[in-house]
């Protein structure tokens, strides 16, 4: 066996084994049901002027048609699309876990659903829900399902106050919602494995939960095709599509777990 297995086969166990876990997910879980990721080559970001634009307060209250119109596209993408291996084999580790007694929570960045989709039931999203809208003047707090895209309008009317519609997401600069980020960062303090699967690790407050399990003791596991900045905090590093290595490890777990 080597280095590489031997590894892969520790983890596995270590997923067997563990009573308490959770795994922090990006972009790159998507990327192989066909969601482009934001950063890098192919991404959905050309340059520093598109993040201000699509993904800041400031971008959406200058131009709310043309945020609207590629939330619209990214509507119209995530519901065309499946969840793929590395959805599924998460979604069965939660069970596996939870079906033992043990705790499991899903932490995603990802807005399109598709953990959800393919049966994670733990799933805490930190930066919103891309299927959901709320009042840009918050007038209440209520969460609006959006129907089919193309939206009919852009922006479309708040039906209480009159005013925009927002997509229910969080950008750069906004705060997340406290009760969301108190359950992530609880989950990540009592875990004893996280995973953190296809993110760049770039993103605060979203990066600091692998660094805050591991300061409470969780072994952390990062699986991403390249090295990111947390990969050298992290114990075990996986080099390649999550899509593959997920379900890999999966089968691993379930082999050591007899
Ligand atoms: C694969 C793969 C395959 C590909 N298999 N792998 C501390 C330090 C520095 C800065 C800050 C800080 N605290 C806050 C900030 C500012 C800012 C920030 O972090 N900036 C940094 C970029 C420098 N953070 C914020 O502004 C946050 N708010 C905040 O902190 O508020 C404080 C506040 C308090 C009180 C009042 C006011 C404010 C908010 C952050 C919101 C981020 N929002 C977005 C858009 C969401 C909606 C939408 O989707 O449209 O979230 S930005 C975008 O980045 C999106 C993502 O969720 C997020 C992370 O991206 P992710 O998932 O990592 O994707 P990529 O593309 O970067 O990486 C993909 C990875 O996958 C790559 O590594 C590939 O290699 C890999 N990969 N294919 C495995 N098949
Ligand atoms: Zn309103």
């Amino acid at each position: 066996m080597n280095a590489y297995q031997d590894e892969l086969r520790r983890v596995g166990r270590l997923m067997t084994e563990a009573r308490r876990a959770c795994v922090l997910t990006g972009a790159g879980v998507s990327a192989e049901s066909g969601i482009p990721t934001f950063r890098g080559a192919g991404g959905f970001w050309k340059d520093e002027q598109e993040v201000r634009d699509l993904a800041t307060l400031e971008g959406f209250l200058r131009d709310p048609k043309r945020v609207w119109e590629w939330y619209d596209m990214r509507r119209s993408q995530a519901k065309l699309v499946q969840p793929n291996p590395g959805h599924y084999a998460l979604a069965e580790w939660e069970q596996q876990i939870t079906t033992r007694g043990g705790e499991f929570a899903l932490i995603t960045q990802n807005i399109d659903g598709l953990h959800r989709a393919a049966g994670s039931q733990n799933v805490v999203e930190l930066h919103g829900n891309i299927h959901l809208a709320r009042c840009v003047n918050e007038c209440s707090e209520e969460l609006i399902p959006l129907p089919e895209p193309p939206l009919p309008e852009h922006p479309p009317k708040c039906p209480k106050c009159g005013g925009m519609l927002r997509p229910h997401v969080v950008w750069f600069g906004e705060p997340l919602n406290p009760r969301i980020i108190e359950q992530a960062t609880q989950a990540a303090y009592s875990a004893e494995l996280m995973l953190v699967v296809g993110t760049s690790a770039q993103v605060y407050p979203a990066a600091g939960l692998p660094y805050a399990a591991r300061s409470h003791g969780a072994v952390i596991v990062e699986i991403n095709l390249e090295p990111t900045e947390l990969t050298s905090a992290a114990q075990f590093a996986f080099h390649g599509k999550s899509g593959e290595i997920l379900p890999q490890l999966l089968e691993l777990a379930k082999e050591e777990g007899g």
